[in-house]
């Protein structure tokens, strides 16, 4: 069995060919081998949409959750259980749409955990409908008449919040991909990876040969720790998009600060369900 054939799972995979989520299934496979993550101590929480399938083509624990709400179940996870690696699969709708506001909080705490948001611009499971991301301008089957709202920055947006480890990568650049997943993935923290992937179905202006015209590497030899620096990166969306790391530095982590959870994660406490039905009886 090759290293990344630990990572196979069982189920018929139904994405469109050439969809990007492949390119990034596929990184995920590649960095998880490469940091010898075993599937057990593995963690892939997602919400709804294409890109929250992800996990379901992956050997490891998952919990597909409901819309927006991955990262909220991936912090009451590792609350319980510190050993655990946790993965976020979200799309740009489910992340920054529905998700906003657990995405803005979750940038704030700083729990250990990866953030992938697979940024196709659109909705692409419920057909095409536009996204926070889709350019002002943009047409589709629901806005005829063109975007009338401007997009969402997703990468400025986590700086702002106060993230500590903020990329931007390509599905299609799959080598580039796995290294910054797994930078990601060892920093300590929450780190999040805005990741263009072409919908070859529903969005027919950011194609793969869209996003090749317009991204460059960053030069990953240079110290990424300045904010006003990462912000005008994040910032750079029209012809040229950097990618790779945007900003890293090191914060305090979430759950280091938790008094409650000095002696340990909750899965190594005693449950005594008398104490607790005493407790509950005081409040009766
Ligand atoms: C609360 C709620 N609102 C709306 C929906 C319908 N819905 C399912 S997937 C989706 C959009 C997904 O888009 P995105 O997150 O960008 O993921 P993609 O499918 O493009 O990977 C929507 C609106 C839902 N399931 N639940
Ligand atoms: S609709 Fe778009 S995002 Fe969904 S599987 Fe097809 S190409 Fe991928």
């Amino acid at each position: 069995m090759s290293d990344k054939d630990r990572y196979e799972s069982a189920y018929e995979n139904q994405w469109c060919p050439g969809c990007g989520n492949f390119g990034i299934l596929g990184a995920m496979k590649d960095a998880l081998a490469q940091l010898n993550i075993p599937p057990e101590k593995l963690l892939i929480v997602s919400g709804i949409g294409q890109a929250a399938k992800t996990p379901h083509f992956l050997k490891c624990n998952f919990l597909h959750g409901i819309h927006g709400r991955a990262l909220s179940i991936a912090l009451g996870a590792k609350l319980a259980n510190h050993d655990l690696n946790i993965l976020v699969n979200s799309g740009d709708g489910d992340c920054y749409g529905e998700g906003g506001n657990h995405f803005i909080h979750a940038a704030r705490r700083n729990t250990d955990m990866t953030l992938l948001v697979h940024n196709n611009q659109i909705y692409g499971l419920t057909k095409g409908q536009a996204s926070p991301t889709s350019a002002w301008g943009m047409t589709t089957a629901m806005q005829p008449g063109g975007v009338i709202s401007e997009p969402l920055n997703g990468p400025a947006l986590a700086l702002t919040m106060g993230a500590g480890f903020v990329a931007r990568g390509f599905s299609g650049n799959k080598e580039h991909l796995s290294g910054l997943i797994q930078a990601a993935v060892q920093y300590k923290g929450f780190s999040v990876i805005d990741i263009f992937q072409p919908c070859v179905t529903f969005n027919r202006v950011n194609t793969a040969q869209w996003y090749k015209d317009r991204i460059y590497e960053l030069d990953e030899t240079k110290d990424r720790d300045d904010f006003g620096t990462a912000m005008t990166l994040a910032r750079e969306t029209g012809d040229r998009i950097p990618v790779g790391i945007l900003y890293t530095k090191e914060k305090k982590e979430f759950i280091s600060q938790i008094k409650g959870l000095e002696k340990g994660p909750l899965i190594d406490r005693h449950y005594d369900p008398d104490r607790l039905e005493k407790v509950v009886q005081e409040y009766i």
